[in-house]
């Protein structure tokens, strides 16, 4: 194989090693914090839905469930911990209380809990079992913990709000280190509320008291992020069908549906798969999503589970486009992952793995570019192809558009591109394209906008060629691009 240098050295574009060290590239606009940063990382993790709901065949459960309906009998947290990892996710968030207000842990707020069911002689804890087994398996563990409760009989009052965060205490320090923290949008209406079966409506802006709740979820997890329709740390994505938007950037200045401010279920989320080019805050998208029909296990929906072709299309439409994924996979009655579901996600892991396992392009390609930063190595082009998401190819500061080239001795054959942007840097490109040298000349196979965190392009057919080629086309300050990776998915994979 011939060296990156000596590649370096024979391409033209591309002056000798300098030794002198040059600064690193201005960060542009808003950007991540470590906990952000981490969470990108993760790109695939999974969505419990599991409750009373699981039992009575609802969505949303009226709050005035008898506890003892909640008997998974055969509840499992390593088997479905065990089945999470095989199917390739970095971690789960469980719903430890969904709007029913039923709690999944031994809490001391309310009597509407595990605690006062039969099941386990009420000495269960699916929250501190599934945290638990998440370690075993080396997946992280995060909390949803519904805002709307329909059992409780002080919602609507202050009280309640000491209460959600009573609950929250609780999760946030009995169950080990949380990565996210999830506080859905849907909120208010009618419900039980300790007997008053009534309609209740809050102000979404005000009556949480947001910022001091997110306080409260700092202190306890510094490390978590903090999701909602708003952040602070990630937005949700504005639909339930798992699809980013594309362009889809990851900074993001929301705005209420009337156009005054935004709060958690109240954002103009026709405007969240884009989020908001050049936007004040880093806020990036998560896609949620259910692998089947419902949140909820439901024996009816056992024949509608997603196949993995479809699995695989939303992968591409999620972390593709630099969002994260959260695949719901709801327990059964059992206390298990359905059989149909563990199937489908086997059908996507094994995609997955088989194709993104060898990447055509790591340490086996040379790599000439137009320009790098200083001609430092520091920002030279190896590190486009070295694995590590935080070493970049970067350009001089005035230098927005500039290409690199990947050249093979034999010729390679892929049908997936990967790139990234060095995010500790900002989202800095606006555009790209990929092109394939074909017959004496370059031709172009792809283009899109937003990289971020990554882009991941699927072709329609497989490419060969010995080069390929990426172009910078815009960008908003001059590029720090940290992968360019080529992969090949197998023949027989389904579309
Ligand atoms: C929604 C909820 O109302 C659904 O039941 C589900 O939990 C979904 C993830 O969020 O807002």
């Amino acid at each position: 194989m011939i060296s990156r240098r000596t590649f370096l050295a024979a391409a033209p574009a591309v002056a000798a090693s300098a030794a002198r060290k040059v600064s690193g590239p201005k960060p542009y606009g808003a950007l991540p914090s470590a906990p952000q940063l981490a969470w990108h990382a993760l790109e695939f993790t999974a969505f419990l839905h599991f409750t009373v709901n699981t039992f009575t065949d609802k969505e949303w459960g009226y709050g005035d469930e008898d506890p003892n309906i909640f008997q998974p009998a055969k509840f499992d947290a390593d088997a479905i911990a065990g089945a999470l990892q095989a199917a390739g996710v970095a971690g789960f968030i469980l719903t430890c209380k969904h709007h029913d207000g039923f709690c999944l842990w031994p809490t001391k707020t309310t009597e509407h809990s595990i605690r006062h069911s039969s099941w386990k002689g009420g000495d269960g804890d699916v929250v501190g079992s599934l945290a638990d087994a998440a370690q075993r398996h080396g997946l992280k563990f995060g909390v949803y913990l519904s805002p709307w409760d329909r059992n409780n009989p002080h919602y609507g009052t202050p009280r309640y709000i000491e209460i959600y965060r009573r609950q929250l205490t609780e999760l946030l320090t009995q169950y080990g280190p949380i990565f996210e923290v999830w506080h859905d949008g849907a909120n208010g209406g009618d419900g039980f509320y300790g007997g008053a079966r009534e309609k209740r409506t809050i102000d979404k802006r005000t009556y949480y008291e947001w910022p001091k709740t997110w306080d409260l979820v700092r202190s306890l997890q510094p490390l978590a992020v903090i999701f909602s329709d708003v952040g602070p740390d990630v937005r949700w994505v504005g639909n339930e069908r798992g699809i980013a938007g594309d362009p889809c950037w990851a900074t993001y200045d929301p705005v209420g549906a009337d156009g005054g401010p935004a709060s958690p279920g109240d954002v103009r989320e026709r405007e969240s798969p884009t989020g908001t080019r050049h936007g004040s805050r880093w806020l990036p998208a998560e896609c949620d999503v259910s692998i089947r029909p419902g949140w909820f296990w439901h024996e009816n929906e056992n024949s509608r589970v997603k196949t993995p072709a479809q699995l695989i299309d939303l992968y591409y439409k999620s972390v593709g486009r630099g969002a994260n994924l959260l695949l719901n996979v709801p327990p059964n009655r059992d206390g298990l992952l359905q059989a149909e579901d563990i199937q489908a996600l086997h059908g996507l892991s094994r995609y997955l793995r088989t194709t993104f396992e060898r990447d055509l392009a790591f340490r086996n390609a040379g790599v000439s570019v137009s320009n790098f930063r200083g001609k430092d190595f520091t920002y030279g082009p190896g590190n486009l192809i070295d694995g590590r998401p935080h070493t970049c190819w970067a350009t001089d500061d005035d230098v927005l558009t500039a290409e690199a080239v990947l050249h093979f001795r034999r010729a390679i054959t892929f049908n997936v591109v990967r790139v990234a942007e060095d995010i500790r840097f900002g989202q800095r490109v606006d555009g790209f394209a990929v092109d394939l040298w074909n017959a004496g000349k370059w031709e172009q196979l792809a283009s899109a906008t937003s990289i971020g965190p990554r882009r991941i392009l699927r072709l329609d057919s497989p490419a060969t060629s010995t080069r390929v080629r990426l172009r910078v086309t815009e960008a908003s300050a001059s590029p720090a691009i940290s992968q360019f990776s080529l992969f090949a998915e197998s023949a027989d994979a389904v579309r």
